[in-house]
Order: C-alpha cells, then sequence, then structure tokens
C-alpha cells in the first residue's frame, strides 16, 4: 500500500468507464477501505461492491454528497460523474446540471470540509473549431461548440478559480478518448472506438457513427489512470495549472482502427454511416500538444495503437471464449 497524505478518498461517478477502474486501482494502491466508490443509479459489478464500500449519491444534490462526505470523514473527492457529449446534445440542462451544478456542489463540499485534494477532469471538448486542429496548445481558444464543451470550460475555470480564491487543491486533466475493456463507455463522441473492439470480436463487422479520415485523439485506459493519479500525487509546488492539463498519447483516423484490428481479425468487416457525431468530431482537434503536463508533473503515456489494439483484443477475446462478453 502506498503512503500519501490523501487519506479517505471519494470516488463519484465510480460505476462509469473510467471510475470503475480507476476506483479499483485506487483501492488497490490506497487500501480497499480508504476508497468509497459511489454510484447513482447504475448498480455496480460484484468486484466494485466486494472490494470496499459503496453507496449511491445524486452529484446534483449536494446533501446525499455531503452525508457520505460525514459518514467516511472523507479528504479527497476524484469526481468522475458526467453526462458526455453525445447524450449532452440530446439532453443540454441535464447535461449543465450534473456537470457545472455537480462540480459546484463538489467544490463547495471540498470547501466547506477542507477537503485535501479534489479531482475534476476535463475533455477535449473544450476546444471547438477556431482551435489550432494539429498538435493543439495548451493555451488556445475555447469556443466548444456542444453543451458538455461549454460545461467542461466552466468545470475547468470554476476549479481555478477555487484554486486561487480559496486555496481548495483541486486538480484536472483534458481527456481525450478513451478506450478500456472492462465498462464500456456510454453517450459520447469516441465511443466508437471501444465498440469496434467488441462488434470485431462478436461479429467480425462494426457500422462506425463517424467516417472513415476522422482523427481524434484516444488514450488507453491504463495510460488515463496513471495520469489521473500521477497528477494527484504531484508536488503542488511544481503546477503552474491546475484543471486544465492537456495530455495525449495517440492520435489515429477510424480507418486506421480498423486496419490495425484487421491484423488480429482478418476478416473484419467495418461500413461508415456517420451521425450527428460527425459534426462533434470535426469540431474536436486531432492531436494535442501536451509539453506541458510532461514539464509539470512528468506525464509520459506507455501505449501506442499497436500496444493499445493487440491488449483489447487479447482481454475481450478471452473475455468472448468464456462467456462472459
Ligand atoms: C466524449 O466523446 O464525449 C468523451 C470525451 C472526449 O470527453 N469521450
Amino acid at each position: 500500500m502506498v503512503k500519501s497524505d490523501m487519506k479517505r478518498i471519494l470516488v463519484i461517478g465510480a460505476v462509469g468507464q473510467i471510475g470503475s477502474e480507476l476506483t479499483m486501482a485506487l483501492r488497490e494502491r490506497y487500501g480497499n477501505d480508504n476508497v468509497v466508490a459511489c454510484g447513482r443509479k447504475t448498480k455496480p459489478s460484484e468486484k466494485l461492491l466486494n472490494s470496499g464500500p459503496f453507496e449511491f449519491i445524486d452529484v446534483t444534490k449536494r446533501e446525499t454528497v455531503e452525508k457520505v462526505v460525514k459518514e467516511y470523514d472523507i479528504d479527497t473527492i476524484y469526481n468522475m460523474a458526467a453526462i458526455l457529449s453525445a447524450v449532452g446534445e440530446d439532453k443540454p440542462l441535464l447535461c449543465w446540471d450534473v456537470n457545472v451544478n455537480g462540480v459546484f456542489n463538489i467544490l463547495e463540499i471540498a470547501r466547506t470540509y477542507s477537503m485535501k485534494r479534489v479531482f475534476v477532469p476535463s475533455s477535449i471538448a473544450v476546444f471547438g473549431p477556431e482551435t489550432p486542429r494539429v498538435n493543439t496548445p495548451q493555451e488556445t481558444v475555447l469556443k466548444p461548440r456542444t453543451m458538455y464543451g461549454i460545461t467542461k470550460v466552466a468545470g475547468e475555470l470554476l476549479g481555478d478559480y477555487y484554486f486561487r480564491k480559496f486555496g481548495v487543491d483541486v486538480r484536472g486533466v483534458r481527456y481525450p478518448g478513451i478506450i478500456s475493456s472492462e465498462t464500456p463507455p456510454g453517450g459520447g463522441t469516441t465511443d466508437y472506438a471501444v465498440e469496434i473492439f467488441y462488434e470485431a470480436i462478436k461479429n467480425k463487422r462494426y457500422t462506425c457513427f463517424v467516417k472513415e479520415d476522422t482523427v481524434l485523439p484516444m488514450m488507453y485506459m491504463p495510460d488515463c489512470i496513471k495520469a489521473t493519479i500521477d497528477l494527484m500525487e504531484a508536488d503542488v509546488s511544481k503546477l503552474r495549472h491546475h484543471c486544465d492539463f492537456n495530455v495525449a498519447s495517440m492520435s489515429f483516423s477510424a480507418g486506421e482502427l480498423v486496419e490495425e484490428i484487421k491484423k488480429h481479425i482478418p476478416g473484419f468487416v467495418c461500413e461508415y454511416k456517420p451521425d450527428f457525431r460527425q459534426a462533434i468530431a470535426d469540431s474536436w482537434p486531432q492531436s494535442i500538444d501536451d509539453g506541458v503536463a510532461r514539464r509539470e508533473w512528468g506525464w509520459k503515456p506507455s501505449y501506442d495503437l499497436k500496444s493499445m489494439v493487440k491488449d483489447m483484443i487479447d482481454k475481450l477475446s478471452k473475455r468472448y471464449e468464456e462467456g462472459r462478453l
């Protein structure tokens, strides 16, 4: 177990794509009983439920979070609850409520209870069509076209405000599309890069909702967990930024992903039928300059397209053969 100044951790959104794996990684690192997992409605997996405390809360209802914070004497929060870009376009008010009012509740709780640290993730969705799309700089135009992007800009600014005004140690990275094999994502524009693996293994066919030449920045889950924990453990005196770190790992087109999958599943066929998510993808960067994160807290990813695809296919094929996919 790693010694840390963060003693009692709360993971909000622990049943989601990132939250589920982050909770397990934090439990392994800091001890099962020191990491309280929270979901809103979705039934948690047996693994999550049996490995440590679990509670139901709603981030938009401050009192539900506060109750758990007091009960478990929480001093660190990872707020992974969010409505992602595609669902956000369908339900913009809900998106604002969860992503902005929810974050606001967490920051207020952090201030009131003198929390040691808070993680509020941002996204490449903070960028928009006016932003340089290749090697997008850390400091650049933030004029997103989606409600999700707007809420993420607000979250970054709120977090920085709480740091400067109240001294709350809030941190966050701009996640690219996250690819993972444990819990599928829900409601994002980059979801095709995960769905494609499940369909390739189960049916050898996939209909992709963005065009073949659509390039987006992506990251494999082990690197996502590493970025999250490394930033939270970084020495605050070295940080010039707080809630808006660009982090990059790999960028590829949907077509390049298909070609890499075909090396493992030769009969795989992908069709392209772009829908409303194409416009969202086209408003986002193709690649990210993460030099600031590398300099301020030593960020360095481990996976590239080739190693990520191999690992995803190995893991999902094994689950498929065992009848668990
Ligand atoms: C989404 O597609 O909405 C998310 C993101 C890039 O933040 N995966």
